[in-house]
């Protein structure tokens, strides 16, 4: 199917047209595609850049057939309920500084949400945001380098809006609208994150780093003052979290009192409370 026959909406509220009416940004979701179904939002992001799609670029999706989590694990991606969405940014800054806008977007997330419906969410580190100890939304940033500097990144986010049935082994997962019992606009959602995004972005890249967001992050975290288990390829540890530092690595005190300061590309961090 053409890309042009493809940007049809999918109901009245969620579509082209009401992308684009409640995008009140300055750069980002400029410009926004909207798709009833694609493979990956990610994957249409990625082809976006290498045909030269500016900084900014958005693609919507109604519904993905092959959406992805981390390390290649599945992201249930059903029609007509969610949130899935993909941003490019072409950067000038080096690959170290690319896990962090990850921690960005949470940021952004947790915004979106409470000023779309007025629920408030946490963040576990690195990529899920959370209510009542269950994952509304995950993010998934990939890069691509050119040499040793970063040609692009593409920020992907799944947010659960509408009520529906997880398949029964994802016990982890809830919705927006199961949490606030309202009903959620999804372009409403997404508009609002994105404005939030351009607001953390701009301190984030003013710093070069994560220190003028660390208060707000750590105050949001699920995580801090946690137990905390840490998987990491070398050997698996426990240790209480402290909270993220301007890298946005997460400090975790260890049994013997030493500070390990854990990089969300490297390892898995599961709470021991219930949610895994
Ligand atoms: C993530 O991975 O949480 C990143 C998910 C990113 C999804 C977005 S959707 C738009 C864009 N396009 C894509 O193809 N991806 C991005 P990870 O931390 O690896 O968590 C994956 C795990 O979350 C799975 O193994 C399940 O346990 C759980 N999971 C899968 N689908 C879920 C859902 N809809 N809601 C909550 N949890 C889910």
């Amino acid at each position: 199917m053409g890309k042009a026959g493809q940007k049809e909406k999918v109901s009245d509220s969620f579509g082209q047209a009401e992308l684009e009416r409640f995008m009140k940004t300055v750069w980002t979701g400029h410009p926004a595609h909207f798709y009833p179904s694609l493979d990956s939002t990610n994957i249409r992001a990625k082809l976006e850049a290498q045909n030269g799609a500016p900084q900014g670029t958005l693609i919507v999706a109604d519904r993905q057939t092959a959406g992805r989590g981390r390390r290649g694990r599945v992201w249930e991606s059903p029609a007509g309920v969610n949130v899935y969405c993909s941003l490019l940014l072409k950067p000038d800054y080096a690959p170290e500084q690319a896990s962090m806008t990850t921690l960005v977007m949470a940021l952004a997330v947790v915004d979106g949400i409470e000023q779309t419906c007025g629920l408030q969410t946490r963040i576990k580190w690195p990529n899920d945001i959370v209510v009542g100890g269950k994952k509304v939304c995950g993010i998934l940033t990939e890069m691509e380098l050119e040499k040793t500097s970063v040609r692009h990144i593409v920020i992907g986010i799944g947010i659960n809006v509408g009520r529906q049935k997880f398949p029964s082994q994802l016990t982890t997962a809830t919705t927006l609208e199961a949490e606030c019992g309202k009903k959620v606009s999804r372009a409403s959602l997404i508009a609002n994150t994105m404005r939030a995004f351009e607001g953390y972005y701009a301190d984030f890249e003013a710093n070069g780093d994560l220190s003028g967001l660390l208060e707000r992050y750590n105050k949001l975290s699920a995580n801090c003052g946690q137990k905390v288990r840490v998987l990491d390829p070398q050997g698996e540890f426990q240790g209480v979290a402290l909270g993220i530092n301007r890298k946005g690595e997460l400090q975790v005190r260890c049994g013997n009192g030493s500070v390990v300061a854990v990089y969300a590309g490297e390892v898995s961090v599961r709470g021991i409370y219930g949610y895994t």
